[in-house]
């Protein structure tokens, strides 16, 4: 049985030019890989990023991560057998004392977890997803849905849509190669439109990839995504998914949203007009999905629109509400506050306690999407998760920057190995 050799940490740069950690993890089978993504718009209750403060870097460096790897965590691993991935999770949790990991960072855990399950289903001799499936207990191997970040606002574009994210969903497909290039194809479409009404600096792209035109109303990012999904031919097979991130411009003094926080016009509007807004949009648009549509502290408001929405049965989506956190995640079951999960490696930061979330929503009866960051790296781990969890959603922004098209290049290599026994994630969608 193979044994942990050597574990050592870097600083390397993530996709907004911000340093980020990265693990080389050696066994008897060779060394393994890992690096963690960072949000921007995060959750206040997601687990602790180090980061060093100071100058460097502009407060941002990571050394104090690495430092956590290379001198507490690697002597503590050294000589551990690599295929108890729990054991190993639960050594760096103790380590750490707290259930937010703000002693040692999620960013130093994180990439440690999971170079450990590369190298675990190394051992085994069977791909990253089937490994994942082993340890979730999962019998269905399943390619997931995209969820295409086309349409950037909020805080990761500098346009003024305070929205953060407008997502393509091309459900009715065959197969996910098929729902990528219909995807990559109504992008395509979406950047000529952008052109032709905005101009050539519409077509800028932000942080995740998407386009970022200058509007402002909430409505005409959906009216611009059902012409090109229209103009590509693909009309009642793309769906549309959004993600507000509505905890980013909620003042909790005054209990309003300000969607002209990226301007200085300040609209603020109550909670209860929040979700009518959300009833009109479902009403004229071809929507499945809401995410964090309200603020990250308000399960009740949450209840209400799941209450109305699980009836057209669109998913009503927590982020930064459930921070893929199981405490979280039971509350909102109990409240009927959301019927989907969205599930983040970096808000918990071990993958043992990633299965173990993803597994409370799917017994309850949820469905759940896995996500990257808006900081993130080559690294592709999440694409093997989704598979491996058989849940049938991902979403990695746009078809658009590398890193972004890691995970989806990732998911069309699975496709293409799984041959026949590839199942594409719209069957469980529907359900
Ligand atoms: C989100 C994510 C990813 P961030 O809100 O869902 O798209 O953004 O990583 O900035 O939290
Ligand atoms: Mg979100």
């Amino acid at each position: 049985m193979s044994t942990i050799r050597k574990i050592f940490a870097r600083e390397i740069l993530d996709s907004r030019a911000l340093p980020t950690v990265e693990v080389d993890l050696f066994t008897d089978k060779g060394m393994f890989r890992a690096a963690v993504p960072s949000g921007k718009s995060t959750g206040e209750h997601e687990a602790v990023e180090l980061r060093d403060g100071g100058s460097r870097f502009l407060g941002k460096g990571v050394t104090h991560a690495v430092s956590n790897i290379n001198t507490v965590i690697a002597p503590a691993l050294i000589g551990k057998s690599i295929m108890d991935q729990h054991a190993l999770d639960k050594i760096m949790c103790d380590l750490d004392g707290d259930p937010k990991k703000s002693k040692l960072g999620t960013n130093a855990i994180l990439p440690v977890s999971i170079a450990a399950c590369r190298a675990a289903a190394s051992e085994r001799g069977i791909p990253l997803y089937r490994y994942i499936a082993e340890l979730s207990g999962n019998s269905t191997l399943r390619l997931p849905v995209p969820s295409l970040n086309v349409i950037n606002g909020g805080k990761h574009a500098g346009n003024k849509l305070p929205f953060q994210e407008y997502m393509i969903a091309p459900c009715v497909a065959s197969s996910f190669s098929e729902a990528i290039r219909m995807g990559a194809e109504v992008y395509g479409c979406l950047k000529e439109i952008l052109k032709a009404r905005f101009g050539l600096d519409a077509t800028n792209v932000g942080d995740e990839g998407g386009f970022a035109p200058p509007v402002t109303d909430v409505m005409e990012p959906l009216e611009l995504l059902v012409e090109a999904i229209e103009k590509a031919g693909h009309t009642g097979r793309v769906k549309i998914c959004i993600d507000p991130a509505a905890s980013e411009f909620y003042e909790s003094k005054e209990k309003m949203y300000d969607l002209g926080f990226k301007d200085t016009t300040h609209k603020k509007i109550t909670s209860e007009e929040m979700q009518m807004i959300f009833e009109q949009m479902v009403e004229k648009y071809p929507i499945v999905s809401l995410e964090d549509t309200f603020d990250e502290n308000d399960f009740d408001a949450f209840a209400k629109l799941t209450a109305v929405m699980n009836k057209k049965k669109i998913q009503v989506m927590g982020d930064d509400l459930l921070v893929t956190c199981p405490e979280r995640i039971r509350m909102a079951v109990e409240k009927k506050s959301c019927t989907s999960l969205l599930l983040k490696v970096n808000q918990i930061g071990t993958v043992s306690e990633t299965i173990e979330a993803a597994k409370i929503a799917l017994d309850a009866g949820w469905s759940v999407m896995v996500s990257h960051r808006s900081g993130e790296t080559e690294d592709s781990f999440i694409a093997d998760l989704a598979v491996g969890l058989g849940c049938g959603q991902i979403k990695s922004g746009a078809p658009c920057r590398g890193e972004r098209t890691a995970k989806y290049n990732q998911l069309i290599r699975i496709e293409e190995e799984l041959g026949k026994e590839a199942i594409f994630g719209y069957e469980a969608w529907k359900k």
